[in-house]
């Protein structure tokens, strides 16, 4: 994406797009980073020329360098099984209650901090010498620098986010070597130029500056939530939903532990809030199994399916695996008694009727977790294209939604981008631009909000 900033002027527009193909093998499902490295070349390339260049991906996944700073084979995709289990021999070292209130982290299988416990017996890990989470990695191919950005790395676990700095002594009772990251850097901090090699690949004209931005795709994100003031949440959509609010300091208590929310680390010394949500990942496995059905159609179709007739959790883990979710869906509908959704159209709106039920929750439970009140719900990222789910969220949660921008990560980053060269100020001032330049759709609470409470009653007895 090639964004441009003037003082009242913000506009993206897409240079490359390529897939992110996660590629089973027989030791389990792996990304295929070398093709992204490709992809982000091809990228680069069409863009022309830029004065500068910032990287945001999803979090937690992780490359491993030998001595010689060669990657040690295919980053692991945090969706494998390799975790399985792990989770209860972490806590029987450091315990859950502990792990909380020292890191502030929600409870996923995925967390980095899991994924490396799973991998310790590993030949991979022995060798390594070098570990760089998959933005860092690519900044690392492009330019021959490395550091850890620290909104991504908040997503190891092995931050503690009221000093913003490792957690020492964490990682020293679980064994893991924090010699292994790089030094820390911050979204804005300079993270080196493009190697000749890269501007002779890309045509483009040297030097060229990589910046620092908030390399979690959700921090960037979030940073582009066009929100005035402090009382608002926002749902980050897209393969999940990312559903809280911004806040100036973390809440590690222990119902905010019971009710998994994260407190991921945001620009400005902001704390992301939040719960994982499942999110569109339900809908995309479906199409995938249903052959890539075009979604116009099955949205229409869903649109006309009754309400809240069946609905399942959201925020369940269970879901986290790719494979067979039509079938997965259905099985949760019969375990809690409902009926059984059948067609297409019929899981497709038992998913939207799921998450914006799933939103709901989140939304409120950040709010009484936080004692932080709001009078709105900013939906950004992918599934603001979709006008079904952002109504159903406005109805579920009660309050007004605006949904969009769509490309929301990549505003953020552009943004970081452009207050390192000195062209906005802080995340306010952004906001601000991003409200006076981007297209915002309102979606007003309509229909009986105990409908939703019914709705959830159904879950909690299932
Ligand atoms: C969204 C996201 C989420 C993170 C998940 C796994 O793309 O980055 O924030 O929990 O992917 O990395």
């Amino acid at each position: 994406m090639v964004g441009r900033v003037g003082p009242d002027s913000l506009e993206l527009t897409e240079a490359h797009r390529f897939p992110n193909r996660p590629v089973r093998v027989p030791e389990g499902l792996r990304w295929d980073v070398l093709g992204l490295y490709a992809g982000v070349l091809d990228g680069l390339k069409a863009t022309g020329q830029v004065a500068s260049v910032g990287i945001d991906s999803w979090a937690v996944d992780y490359g491993l360098l030998d001595a010689d700073g060669a990657l040690l084979g295919n980053p692991v995709h945090y969706r494998d099984a390799r975790t399985e289990g792990v989770a209860e021999k972490v806590w029987a070292t450091v315990p859950a209650e502990e792990l909380y209130a020292a890191t502030g982290l929600q409870y996923a299988p995925f967390n980095t901090l899991y994924q490396l416990t799973a991998a310790r017996a590993s030949a991979q890990l022995a060798h390594a010498r070098r570990l760089l989470l998959i933005p860092d990695l690519l900044a690392y191919w492009l330019t021959g620098e490395q550091g850890t950005e620290l909104t991504n790395a908040s997503t190891t676990q092995l931050i503690d986010p009221r000093t913003r700095d490792w957690s020492y002594d964490i990682a020293a009772r679980l064994g893991i070597d924090l010699d292994l990251f790089a030094p820390l850097r911050q979204p804005g901090d300079p993270a080196g130029v493009l190697r000749a090699e890269v501007l002779e690949a890309t045509g483009l004209a040297g030097p060229v500056p990589v910046t620092t931005v908030g390399s979690h795709d959700t921090a960037s994100a979030v940073a582009a939530v066009p929100a005035a003031g402090e009382r608002f949440a926002y749902i980050c959509t897209g393969t999940w939903s990312l559903v809280g609010l911004e806040l100036g300091a973390p809440v590690l208590s222990e119902e905010s532990r019971a009710a998994n929310f994260t407190n991921e680390l945001g620009l400005d010394g902001t704390v992301r809030y939040l719960r994982n949500i499942m999110g569109l990942w339900l809908l995309q496995e479906c199409v995938r199994a249903w052959g890539e059905p075009e979604l116009g159609g099955l949205l229409l179709e869903a649109a006309k399916v009754p309400a809240l007739r069946s609905v399942v959790d959201a925020g369940d883990a269970a879901f986290l695996a790719p494979g067979r979710m039509p079938e997965r869906i259905a099985e949760a509908c019969r375990a809690s008694g409902q009926p059984v959704p059948g067609s297409p159209g019929e899981i497709t709106r038992c998913i939207l009727d799921s998450l914006a039920l799933a939103h709901r929750r989140a939304v409120a439970d950040a709010q009484r977790l936080a004692g932080h009140p709001v009078d709105v719900v900013h939906i950004v990222g992918g599934g603001t294209r979709n006008a079904l789910l952002c109504q159903l969220t406005a109805d579920a949660c009660g309050l007004p939604v605006v949904a969009g921008p769509t490309e929301a990560a990549a505003l953020g980053n552009v943004l970081v981008q452009a207050r390192a060269d000195g062209l906005v100020g802080d995340l306010a001032d952004g906001r601000r631009l991003l409200t006076r330049t981007q297209a915002l759709t309102r979606y007003e609470p309509q229909g009986d909000p105990a409908r939703w409470l019914d709705a959830e009653a159904r879950l909690t007895r299932g």
